[in-house]
Parts: structure tokens; C-alpha cells; sequence
């Protein structure tokens, strides 16, 4: 049963046969002209409509900001994230050009349109989210949901443990902040808290935690040990810096199905990266990883370990620089997500696969006389 107000959607809207619809005029259409949908792409409104489109992965957005404590505007993330793109939209080929494959030719993918959120009310608000991404599990779909600020990996990954069973997600989670407080100012709900509430709720155990990209100054103590306590897998900067992220990355792929978790959870907030690199968040924190370092490790996980579900959280484009960079490293971890899921189908899985002609560079240079 909805939670949310599309139950009093105006009656003068004629029924429709389900199945994805198509919002362009036009064969060709660039991600700023006409209606808005991620990448141009059809829209889905119900599992009815991801069912009758075989939709293999659903992109949908969850406008919710709640951290005025810090810099706020990531409710506006979803819209920028959608508006980036600077390409044309498929039918165009889009492939990834360091390991040729176009995630478009072998996934069918829709846009699910946003969650419904209660300005001021958290409760309901989290409570619309988790039936939400429910709709789009039942449908048959793989949720990628846009932020948002992170407190909404509290009902999204709660709605795939509902879904797929408590304690079988394992959580790949990059960020600066480990987000494990025990609550922001007495509020549960936070952007400083999800995952300290999954764990407490049992929906992703602590064991099956991995997290990259932690630095700064927060949190304290007390909060560091709860978290070791918990079996947390932390990756500080400090671990990229003395072994480089290549190893760290060999390990949060060989780690995020190792404590007793089978199903992969890829949470990206945009403050793992540099603030130089991704300035349009609330949070910004310097020291930080390169957008090509995480863009590639969620292609290698998606492809390598298979993922169920994956949100992209934090941007903040009041904050973003002129070229709405942060968007578009949002848009391309997307990109990255579903290019490694539709790596995956084809057998692409060995250890971090690269299209040779990419990889290896073009060779001696050919002559006109050479065949
Ligand atoms: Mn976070």
C-alpha cells in the first residue's frame, strides 16, 4: 500500500497500459532539452510498468535534505545529477571506452522518478523512501538511487533487506565520514547516522561493513571503538597513502563479501573524493580520494562482485562550481554501476578487466605500407 500521495492523484487521468514511457520528441535528445529523465531515458511509474519494460535497473531519486547543520541543498542533488550529462542520450551508443561495453545495449534501464518526501517530517518522510525502493525490488528492478543527504541509506537499504533478507547485505561504503554516530543531537535520523542504524537494526551486520575514503576529524573515540567493536572493515586515507589505493581497492573488492554477507550494497558519498574534485557537498572534507579512483572501483565491484542495489548521496549543488562537477561525477558513478552489472552478464569478471586496446596503449606506430 503507497504510503504516499499518489493515492490522490487526480482522477481525471485517463488508465494507461503499463510499460516504460518514452518523454522525447525526438530520436536525439541532450540531457538539458526536453523533460527531464536521467540520461533521456523512459520513465516507470510502478512495478507494473518495470515488469511489462523487463526494466533490469531503475534510477530514481530521493530529494531529502535534512542536514541544515551543515551546508545544506542536497535535495536539489537528484535534478542536477539528472541535468549534467553534456552527451547525447541513448539510442546513442554510450560505451565505456576503457573496456568497450555500452551498459544501454545490454540492460534495459528507466528512470523511477523520485520518492515522495514530507518537507519537515523525517519519520514519514523514511518511511515513503522504504516503500519506494521496495516498489522498484518488486518490479523486478535493480534501485539506484540518487540523494539526497546519506541518511537515506537508512530506509533504502533497509527496503533491500525487506526485500532480500536481513544480514545478507554487505556494504561497500565510500565516504570521508564513517557515518556510525549514535544519533545528531538526540535525532536519530541523520546524515551522520545510517549506518550506525542499520547495524542496530540487524538489516546490515557490522562484520559486513566495509568502508573507504574515512578521514578528518570525526568521530571521536568512543564512536571508533563501537565501530571495531562491531567488525567494521575501516579504510582511512591513511591506508591509500602508505599502500596506495590499488591495494585498498584489491581489498575492499576481495573483503565485501567475506564476513557472512552474499549480496553487495555500493553506498557513494561524494565527500570520499577531494573537495577539489567534488566541491558541491555538505560536508566537504580535504584529502580525499580521486573521482577516477571511485568511478573505477565501482565498475570493478559491480562487475567482480555483483551488486543488488547502490546510492550516490551528498551532492549539494548550491555548493558545486560552474561546470557542476559533482553532479557529473555522480552521473558517471552511475554510469560506472551499470556498466560493471552489465560487464558481469557478459563474463567480464576477472580481476580489474580492461579492453586491452585501452589498457595497453596503441603500439608502435603504423605506417601506410603496414596492413
Ligand atoms: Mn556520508
Amino acid at each position: 500500500m503507497p504510503t504516499d500521495s499518489r493515492d490522490h492523484a487526480s482522477p481525471d487521468v485517463p488508465p494507461r497500459q503499463p510499460g516504460p514511457i518514452n518523454l522525447n520528441r525526438y530520436e536525439t535528445e541532450m540531457a538539458w532539452q526536453g523533460i527531464q529523465t536521467f540520461m533521456k531515458l523512459p520513465v516507470c511509474l510502478t512495478p507494473e510498468d518495470l515488469r511489462a519494460g523487463k526494466i533490469d535497473a531503475a534510477i530514481a531519486g530521493v530529494p531529502w535534505d535534512q542536514t541544515a547543520m551543515t551546508r545544506s541543498g542536497t535535495h536539489l542533488g537528484p535534478k542536477a545529477i539528472r541535468a549534467c550529462d553534456h552527451l547525447p542520450s541513448p539510442p546513442w551508443s554510450r560505451p565505456h571506452l576503457h573496456v568497450r561495453v555500452d551498459p544501454f545495449e545490454h540492460l534495459n534501464v528507466c528512470d523511477y522518478s523520485d520518492a515522495e518526501v514530507i518537507i519537515g517530517n523525517t519519520e514519514r518522510t523514511f518511511t515513503n523512501i522504504r516503500a519506494f525502493v521496495g516498489e522498484i525490488l518488486s518490479g523486478g528492478a535493480l534501485p539506484i538511487i540518487l540523494g539526497g543527504d546519506h541518511g537515506i541509506t537508512w530506509p533504502v537499504a533497509t527496503a533491500i533487506a525487506d526485500h532480500y533478507g536481513y544480514g545478507r547485505i554487505g556494504m561497500v561504503h565510500f565516504d570521508a565520514h564513517a557515518d556510525t554516530a549514535p544519533d545528531m543531537q538526540g535525532e536519530l535520523a541523520g546524515h551522520g547516522t545510517p549506518m550506525r542504524r542499520l547495524i542496530e537494526s540487524g538489516a546490515v551486520l557490522g562484520r559486513n561493513f566495509v568502508q573507504v575514503g574515512l578521514r578528518g576529524y570525526w568521530p571521536g573515540p568512543d564512536v571508533v571503538a563501537w565501530m571495531e567493536d562491531q567488525g567494521m572493515r575501516s579504510h582511512f586515507m591513511a591506508e591509500v597513502q602508505r599502500h596506495g589505493f590499488d591495494t585498498v581497492l584489491e581489498r575492499a573488492v576481495n573483503e565485501a563479501l567475506s564476513g557472512s554477507a552474499d549480496l553487495l550494497y555500493i553506498s557513494v558519498d561524494v565527500d570520499a573524493v577531494d573537495p577539489a574534485y567534488a566541491p558541491g557537498t555538505g560536508s566537504p572534507e580535504p584529502g580525499g580520494l580521486a573521482s577516477a579512483d571511485v568511478l573505477r572501483a565501482v565498475r570493478r565491484l559491480a562487475a567482480e562482485v555483483g551488486m543488488v542495489a547502490m546510492d550516490i548521496v551528498e551532492v549539494s549543488p548550491p555548493y558545486d562550481s560552474g561546470n557542476n562537477i559533482t553532479a557529473l561525477f555522480a552521473h558517471r558513478c552511475v554510469l560506472e554501476g551499470l556498466t560493471g552489472t552489465a560487464m558481469r552478464r557478459l563474463g567480464l569478471t576477472e580481476p580489474d578487466y580492461l579492453d586491452p586496446r585501452a589498457a595497453e596503449g596503441p603500439g608502435p606506430i603504423r605506417t601506410a605500407g603496414d596492413v
